[in-house]
This record gives C-alpha cells, sequence and structure tokens, in this order.
C-alpha cells in the first residue's frame, strides 16, 4: 500500500501494521496524514483479511500531534479557516472511524504521544509502550483545548481529576506512570516493544474476530448508556454473536477438549 506519510503493511498475515511515516517531525500531523489513515482504516475494516491492527511510529517518537508549521501558515484573521471545520472534517471522522472499526487496534507506543497524537492512541483498544514513550496533552502548551477525542477518552481512562491534571498543566508522563494511571495496558524495555505488539496482534487475530468487534461496540455503548440499556444492547448483540460461526467453533472445542480455531466468520 503506497502512501506519503504512513507506511501500511500485512504480508499474507491477518495483523495490518500502519506506521506514521514523517520521523523527522516525531510524525507530527498533517491533513495528507489524516486522510491516509481515514482510508487505511477503511480497508482494514472492509477486508476480511484483517484482523488485528497495529499502529505505531517510525523514528523515536509516536506522534507529535497536529503539525504546527502548517498551524502557524493558517489565515486566521480573514476568516478562511475555522478550527470547528477542520475537526469536523479531519481528526472527527478520524477517531470515530477507529473507535468504530470492528478489529481491535493496538497503539504501539514507540516514543512521545503528544496532543492529537495522544488522542489517537487513546482511541485505540490496547496500549503497550516502550519505557522511553511518554505522553502529554500538549494542547494546553499552545492556548487550545484537547480535542480528537482525548476529553471523552483520557476521562474514561484515568477518571476527572488526573484528566484535567493532563489536560490543564499539559505535563509529560512518563510510561510507568501511564501505566500506574490505567492509560497503558503494558510497558516494556524499547527492544522489547515491537515483538510482544506482534505477539499480541497474532493472538487477537486468532480470536473470534466479529466478536472483538462486538465487544468494542457493547463497552463504548456502556460507557454513556444506563444499566438497563447496556442490558438491552449487550442482549442485542449477544443475539449476534451468538449466530457466528465461531461462536460454534468456541462450543465445540471445548467440549471435544481442543484448542478453537476460529476463523473470525
Ligand atoms: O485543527 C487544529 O489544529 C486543532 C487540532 C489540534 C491537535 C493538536 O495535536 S494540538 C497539539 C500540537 N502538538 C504540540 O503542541 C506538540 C509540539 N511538540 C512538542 O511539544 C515537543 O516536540 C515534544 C514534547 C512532542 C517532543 O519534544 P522533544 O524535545 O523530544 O523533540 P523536539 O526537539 O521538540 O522535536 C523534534 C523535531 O520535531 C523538531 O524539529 P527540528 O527542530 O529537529 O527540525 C520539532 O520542531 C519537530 N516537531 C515536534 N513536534 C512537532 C514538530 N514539528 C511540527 N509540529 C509538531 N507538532
Amino acid at each position: 500500500m503506497a502512501y506519503e506519510t504512513i507506511f501500511a503493511h500485512q504480508q499474507d498475515s491477518p495483523v495490518l501494521t500502519i506506521e506514521l511515516n514523517r520521523p523527522d517531525k516525531l510524525n507530527a500531523v498533517t491533513d495528507v496524514m489524516i486522510s491516509e489513515l481515514k482510508e487505511v482504516f477503511k480497508y482494514a475494516e472492509s477486508d476480511a483479511s484483517v484482523r488485528a491492527i497495529l499502529l505505531t511510529g517510525r523514528g523515536r517518537g509516536f506522534c507529535a500531534g497536529q503539525d504546527l508549521n502548517i498551524a502557524r501558515e493558517r489565515p486566521l484573521e480573514d476568516g478562511q479557516f475555522s478550527f470547528r471545520e477542520h475537526l469536523t472534517t479531519t481528526y472527527n471522522p478520524l477517531i470515530l472511524r477507529m473507535r468504530q472499526l470492528p478489529k481491535p487496534i493496538i497503539a504501539v507506543v514507540n516514543g512521545v504521544a503528544a496532543g492529537a497524537g495522544m488522542s489517537m492512541a487513546l482511541a485505540c483498544d490496547f496500549r503497550i509502550a516502550a519505557e522511553s514513550a511518554s505522553f502529554l496533552q500538549a494542547f494546553v502548551r499552545i492556548g487550545l483545548i484537547p480535542d480528537s477525542g482525548s476529553t471523552w477518552l483520557l476521562q474514561r481512562l484515568v477518571g476527572m481529576t488526573r484528566a484535567l491534571d493532563l489536560a490543564m498543566t499539559g505535563r509529560k508522563i512518563t510510561a510507568h506512570e501511564a501505566l500506574d494511571w490505567g492509560i497503558v495496558n503494558q510497558v516494556l524495555p524499547d527492544a522489547d516493544l515491537i515483538p510482544a505488539a506482534q505477539q499480541l496482534a497474532a493472538e487477537l487475530a486468532a480470536a473470534p474476530t466479529k466478536t472483538l468487534g462486538y465487544i468494542k461496540r457493547a463497552f463504548d455503548f456502556a460507557s454513556t448508556s444506563t444499566l438497563a440499556e447496556a442490558l438491552d444492547n449487550e442482549a442485542d448483540l449477544q443475539e449476534i454473536a451468538g449466530r457466528t460461526a465461531d461462536h460454534q467453533e468456541g462450543i465445540a472445542a471445548f467440549l471435544d477438549k481442543r484448542p478453537a480455531q476460529f476463523k473470525g466468520e
């Protein structure tokens, strides 16, 4: 798959790897990068051969958020640039696409994740970080509020007290602090990050893929619903999960005392 600002490869595997590819700028985000990410996540959703996705950055950064060289050139005075329009046509649909993608996405945080780069990591289903990784809600440092879903995603992960601390101070936290706070699932020595991510992705790719999608949908729904609504939604989604071939395979494998061979169907 040929792109300008990302690198995506699958190589006869159910795992699609997406690398942000502007290493000299710590993978700062441009509109082209957002378009390319939307396109590659669309492919990931529609192609049945993809059963898990890794998102990482090339070089020493994961992603430094919006490219500020581009931001500086915006024609603000004459009203030609609208932040609202920019967000609603670029970052917002990307974040929604990631959350609505019915397959697991693992953020492999190889270095600093700042601003919308941190938001992108938060929009993934798993975050595993290198010991040298760090996280910051950089927005406030340049007079902006957290966006790209950070107000919603961060608060759900760490609670209001810690979310406001990070959002209002813009301070950088280490990978180990992020682990303590429940922002990341795992912290690994830098050299072990990619092999561990690939192993996790392979495990997830061998799981009942459709069910993972329903799990993601159910948890996102429940985070803003009442208990009664969540129970009802669980019943709806179980109606669908219970009719997958993988459910039948799961039962058969259990009763046959053998490992299940899920096909994602
Ligand atoms: O529509 C909208 O615009 C609203 C949406 C906003 C979304 C956002 O993401 S707002 C937040 C934007 N991001 C930031 O404010 C972060 C800016 N970067 C930093 O604060 C620091 O670079 C880091 C803390 C991330 C890392 O620091 P450090 O010391 O490890 O690296 P560095 O030396 O600052 O950066 C290395 C290079 O990357 C450097 O380039 P150079 O001097 O070697 O040519 C630096 O300028 C460049 N770089 C880093 N971040 C960005 C960037 N270039 C453009 N945009 C960046 N965001």
